[in-house]
């Protein structure tokens, strides 16, 4: 089944001088990774991730939430990116600009092949020090959980931005200026209720911009965004880019 593109939003689309996309675990969940709304499985089925992303929770119990780190590290090392991420790579190579912002903390979007991603909560591949900050790549492997720090000795936690935490102050700048000067934001797989990164659809709105979300389901942005396409990212991207620049060397093949 093929979208009807409206033909305003193609054009919009090929002359943007400049596009951001923002996206959430929607983009993901076609590689296997679970999205936040998803019920947790297994172990975690009876904890909230709200319950768990938070420096409150590791104090409360550092094992349990490092361990449900390493849970989810694993499913990510498992995962391959998926044809909503490959086609924001094409989009990449054949906009003017193309700026992609993540909520995601699972480097999908990089390992596909897309530049320059703008990280607003971090990224699960790395731990740091719980005291000092710095990230740790080299600590003992010892059967402690969660390991610690070589340097201070403290817990390492996962590289992420819990609840109640501050997003890094650079990645939040890219991302607002994108916000504000993109002629196009495409709002990719978020349930857009987390904030600040929800509010980044509504600040290219008031700037002017196109905004055009791409989710199975309803969601709070979907009334007031110029656009509200329903469906799948691993589904709708691919088709969107085809109907704009054509179909790819692969679509034609396939
Ligand atoms: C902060 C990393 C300052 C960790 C995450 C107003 C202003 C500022 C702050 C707040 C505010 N109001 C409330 C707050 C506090 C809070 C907040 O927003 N709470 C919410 C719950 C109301 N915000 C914060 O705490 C932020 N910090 O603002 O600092 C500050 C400092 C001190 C005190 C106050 C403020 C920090 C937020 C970052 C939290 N960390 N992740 C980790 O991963 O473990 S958030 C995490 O949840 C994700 O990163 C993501 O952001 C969010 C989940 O949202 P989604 O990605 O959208 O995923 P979700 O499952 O919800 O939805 C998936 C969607 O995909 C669905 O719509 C589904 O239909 C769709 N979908 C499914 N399949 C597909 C699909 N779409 C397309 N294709 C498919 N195939």
């Amino acid at each position: 089944m093929t979208t009807p593109w409206p033909p305003s939003f193609l054009v919009a689309v090929r002359h943007a001088r400049r596009i951001a996309v923002i996206t959430g675990a929607g983009i993901s969940a076609e590689s296997g990774i679970p999205t936040f709304r998803d019920a947790q499985t297994g172990l975690w089925t009876r904890y909230r991730p709200e319950d768990l992303a938070t420096s409150a929770a590791f104090v409360r119990d550092p094992r349990l939430v490092w361990d449900w780190y390493e849970w989810r590290r694993g499913m990510v090392a498992a995962a391959q990116p998926n044809a909503g991420h490959r086609a924001l790579v094409d989009l990449q190579q054949r906009a003017s600009a193309c700026t992609v912002i993540t909520q995601n903390v699972d480097g999908l979007h990089q390992q596909a092949g897309t530049r320059n991603v703008v990280e607003l909560h971090g990224n699960i591949r790395r731990s740091k020090c719980f005291t000092e900050g710095r990230i740790v790549t080299d600590w003992a492997r010892t059967d402690e959980r969660p390991p610690r720090c070589p340097h201070c000795g403290s817990p390492l936690r996962p590289d992420v931005v819990w609840f109640g935490e501050s997003l890094p102050a650079a990645a939040l700048a890219a991302a607002d200026e994108a916000a504000r000067s993109c002629d196009v934001l495409l709002s990719i797989g978020t349930s857009g209720v987390v904030y600040p990164a929800a509010g980044l659809a509504l600040t290219a709105l008031a700037a002017g911009a196109i905004v055009a979300e791409v989710n199975p389901a309803q969601t709070p942005l979907s009334d007031s965004a110029t656009y509200s396409f329903r469906g799948a990212a691993g589904e709708l991207l691919p088709e969107l880019l085809a109907a704009v620049w054509g179909p790819t060397k692969a679509q034609m093949r396939a």
